[in-house]
């Protein structure tokens, strides 16, 4: 408790002297939410994270999370400092959707319009129309349906799945998939269920199809927070990274909750419904980040230039 008491009064000593501000994804350590929330900045989902650091007055935004949040932050705000505790910290979709290889798959298809996933690299980001996250997916792709648009979607399998049987949209797939949501089982959900009949089950769209049949809501991660407190149950199963339970005990302290069942327990992986990029976020790093502004984030200016096109499409739907 010593260095961890250490860590977080300098860190929060730091934000003040350099003019940061401290904006943290809900999958991050509970440590790191405390800061964000103690010192002006915000947790939340990606969406918003980059939105706050837009319109924050602050000189220096920290970024809490994975990179292309990092990038996110820089392509609306190139004059501001972007640092993040590790650049280390990627992302499955990310990882599984390398620029190069995307462009050429665009290219053998120019009569569809190209709607990618936040969690990409800018340079995926400049390639595309338009840019979703999961909260306003279903939104975005039901007006370009409405339009007779048809999709090229990118990368995550399972939202693009979920997005194409609710909007029976034209959607042409890339193949990825986030390590977490993915690991999500349905016979085994099914059974902890017959276990809890009361329970709600709450579920992220980055979740395969048999457990999102099994959702009584599904939705970005904003929107399961919301669920937790405006459901009335007490008992809910989840199926996102446990990260978020932080915030929804917070907001609903007498409920129960549950992590949804995963396939991958084993000796290093006790519960597996927790990104290992998100978990490199700590106290050490973030302290360290702040003190010697390592890990700052540049993006290719003619790339982000390109990139708050598609980017500047989501945010101004989204108002
Ligand atoms: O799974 C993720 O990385 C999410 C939910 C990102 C986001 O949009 O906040
Ligand atoms: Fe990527 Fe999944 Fe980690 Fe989110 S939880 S950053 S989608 S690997």
């Amino acid at each position: 408790a010593g260095e961890r008491d250490l860590l977080m009064h300098r860190i929060r000593k730091n934000l003040r002297e350099h003019d940061a501000v401290l904006v943290a994804h809900y999958y991050t350590a509970s440590d790191i939410q405390r800061l964000a929330d103690e010192t002006g900045g915000i947790v939340s989902d990606s969406l918003e994270m980059a939105r706050f650091g837009y319109e924050h007055p602050a000189s220096t935004v920290v970024v809490a999370g994975v990179r292309f949040m990092g990038e996110t932050a820089k392509i609306l705000s190139p004059e501001k400092r972007v640092i993040m505790p590790t650049q280390e910290a990627t992302c499955s979709l990310d990882i599984g959707c390398p620029a190069d290889e995307f462009a050429a798959f665009c290219d053998e298809h120019p009569d569809r319009t190209v709607v990618v996933y936040a969690n990409t690299s800018a340079a995926v980001k400049a390639r595309a129309d338009w840019v979703v996250t999961s909260s306003i997916a279903l939104d975005v792709i039901r007006h370009l349906h409405a339009q007779g648009e048809k999709i090229l979607w990118a990368p995550d399998k399972h939202l693009g799945d979920y997005v194409q049987r609710q909007t029976g949209a034209d959607m042409l797939m890339w193949d990825g998939a986030c390590i977490v949501h993915e690991e999500f089982k349905a016979v085994e959900l099914e059974a902890l269920r017959g276990q809890l009949p009361d329970a709600k089950v709450l579920a992220h769209p980055e979740s395969p199809a048999g457990v999102l049949d099994q959702a009584d809501v599904i939705g970005s991660t904003t929107q399961l927070l919301r669920a937790v407190t405006e459901l009335d149950a007490t008992t809910f199963i989840v199926a996102t990274d446990n990260g978020l339970f932080h915030k929804m005990r917070e907001a609903a302290p007498g409920k129960q909750l549950i992590e949804a069942p995963t396939a991958g327990r084993s000796a290093t992986c006790n519960s597996c419904a927790h990104c290992p990029w998100m978990a490199m976020n700590g106290l050490r790093n973030l302290d360290a980040a702040l003190r010697t502004g390592a890990d700052e984030i540049h993006v290719d200016p003619a790339v982000a230039k390109r990139a708050m096109v598609s980017l500047g499409r989501m945010l101004d739907f989204g108002r």
